[in-house]
């Protein structure tokens, strides 16, 4: 193997800003690739993106295979950035890949050229690698940016990474997380997409407009077809207004707001979800008539809440319609579907299942359980482990109630439904809905068309969405910091502490002073800070629940 040369903005030592200052990374600092990839202050990833980047190649040549590279931080603010890699067909990395990114970007300086060395040794060796076999024709590192000022210093980086082993590099350019998975896929699979961003915008809308047209909209419908879009400031503006120009207004009129402020500040997903309150721009007079129908996507478009101005918008409340009320609605059509279907008593079964996180309302919980009859199952915190639990079914809807979701389709759906072009309209009803899906993964622009789809199906306006499914349980999540939250343990999908000894008993205690109560306390996975997640009968309870927790929690910080 030829000398290792490695530029020299792009180490520990020297590892260069997008505004052109060295900012040095010690080797004690050390990192984890966690549920988030790669995630910190914009000025920490250059060599980190740079490192990831050349892994990607190798896992690129180790299947052949295209491998995605994601720069964006989310719904953090717009300092940070971030990065993580994304599998052939669109999933996240596997496990096994997360710990070697982990080992790369720990290396020193002066260590590196010898574990990317081992590294490539091994693959070479492996007998399934396509490498020591010489098949890399399909071998390519797709990278694609949020809208942060950082993000082009970045691709740069990203780009010399795969450049140490000449592997072919494509600029996808400012992209949603989202689209960035579906392009990855579509380079390894042309029948699934074109991998462009015309290519997922035709596939995404062509297949609502057919959708469209053969629902029916019911008599009496209260389906309005206009809501108004909160962009986070972040991809979601430019993007989004590209996948509308391919639907016309009398489908779906659609106003976008915060476009160009300031990323994450005071508006997105994220920030309507731990404050329950209205978006920047959005009306917060009383008096004024409230938006009927609001949604709002984080920064990287991979997530979407809708909300409405709560009870003439006092305080600027918002009502929340989260992640969980969306995958009760997409699953009681997909129930409704496969009802008819199995009532004609098929030679194929088809099953669907539902997954969440111990952050779903308990209502929705119940109302899955009682009304849809499925059990859901849930799983710890974080995308990947709920799409491997729904990867289990036939359909697998999953939804975290922080609005990150979407329906994983199986092969046995798709030899049934998809390559059987049935004339039998629930089936093509299902075969469209799961394109206008994102399989790969949570899809904000691709659940927006989906819900729309599906309330207009049901002839549901916003009131109709509410009172129909189910009431939420009043819920409070509390972030607390602490010193070390790597001492917190948990057990049963995070409900259940194991460490610090002791301090579930003391939880269970608080919980059991409510009605209706269920809390649970979990260290957060992307921040130094423990979550407190409460439940009770009333908003009031659940609040003093909630602070009740907070100082328990607080106790054991201190102790
Ligand atoms: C990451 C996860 C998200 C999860 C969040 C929890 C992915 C792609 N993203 O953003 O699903 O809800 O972390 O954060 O897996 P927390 O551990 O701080 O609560
Ligand atoms: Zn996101």
């Amino acid at each position: 193997m030829a000398n290792l040369e490695f530029p020299p903005q792009y180490t520990r030592a020297g590892n260069t800003t997008h505004t052109g200052e060295v900012h040095s990374i010690p080797q004690d600092e050390q990192f984890a690739y966690g549920t988030a990839g790669f995630r910190f202050r914009a000025e920490k990833l250059p060599f980190i993106v740079y490192r990831c980047a050349y892994l990607a190649s190798l896992r690129a040549r180790q299947l052949d295979s295209a491998i995605g590279v994601m720069i964006t931080a989310s719904h953090n603010p717009a300092q940070d950035n971030g990065v993580k890699l994304v599998d052939p067909s669109g999933d996240m990395l596997s496990s096994q890949w997360e710990i070697y990114a982990t080992e790369v970007i720990n290396a020193s300086d002066a260590d590196l050229p010898k574990v990317i060395r081992d590294f490539e040794k091994n693959f070479q060796r492996s007998s399934q690698s396509k490498i020591a076999r010489g098949l890399i024709h399909n071998a390519k590192v797709v990278c694609g940016i949020d809208t942060r000022v950082s993000g082009p210093h970045l691709m740069e980086a990203a780009r010399a990474g795969a450049a140490l082993f000449n592997v072919k590099f494509v600029d996808i350019g400012v992209v949603s997380t989202p689209m960035l998975h579906y392009s990855v896929k579509s380079f390894n699979e042309p029948e699934f997409a074109d991998p462009t961003h015309q290519g997922y915008y035709d596939a995404i809308s062509g297949a609502f407009k057919k959708l469209y047209e053969m629902t029916q909209e019911p008599d009496g419908s209260r389906y309005q077809p206009e809501l108004i879009v909160d962009c986070a400031n972040g991809v979601g503006a430019p993007r989004f207004r590209e996948l509308l120009k391919q639907i016309p207004k009398e489908m779906l009129s659609v106003e976008l707001r915060n476009e160009n402020g300031e990323l994450n500040h005071g508006c997105g997903a994220d920030f309507v979800k731990i404050a329950q309150k209205m978006p920047a721009n959005f009306n917060l007079t009383p008096d004024a008539a409230p938006e009927p129908k609001c949604a709002s996507f984080d920064g990287d478009a991979d997530r979407i809440l809708y909300f409405r101005a709560k009870n003439g918008c006092q305080g600027g409340t918002a009502e929340l319609f989260d992640g969980d009320r969306i995958a009760v609605l997409f699953a009681t059509y997909i129930k409704e579907q496969l009802d008819i279907y199995t009532s004609s008593k098929p030679r194929n079964s088809l099953k669907m299942g539902i997954v969440q996180t111990a952050y779903a309302n308990g209502s929705s919980t119940r109302f899955i359980r009682e009304h849809l009859k499925i059990e859901p199952i849930i799983v710890p915190t974080g995308v990947k482990h709920l799409h491997e639990a729904a990867s289990e079914f036939d359909i697998g809807v999953y939804f975290e109630a922080n609005g990150h979701g979407t329906i994983v389709f199986s092969k046995h759906f798709d030899s049934v439904v998809r390559r059987n072009a049935s004339p039998l309209v629930h089936l093509r009803r299902l075969h469209l809905f799961s394109r206008v899906i994102n399989e790969t993964v949570g899809d904000a622009f691709a659940d927006l068309l989906a819900t729309e789809i599906v309330l207009r199906h049901f002839g549901w306006s916003m009131d109709d969405w509410n009172q129909k499914l189910y009431q939420d349980v009043p819920n409070v999540q509390i972030k607390v910091p602490v010193a070390d939250r790597s001492i917190f343990k948990t057990t049963n999908a995070e409900q259940t502490l194991v460490k610090p000894d002791g301090l579930q008993k003391r939880i269970d205690e608080e919980v059991a002073k409510y009605k209706d109560s269920r809390a649970f306390i979990r260290p957060s996975g992307t921040e130094n800070i423990v979550r407190v997640y409460a439940e009770a009968d009333t908003l009031e309870n659940t609040h003093r629940l909630g602070k009740s927790l907070e100082q328990v929690v607080l106790s054991i910080g201190s102790a």
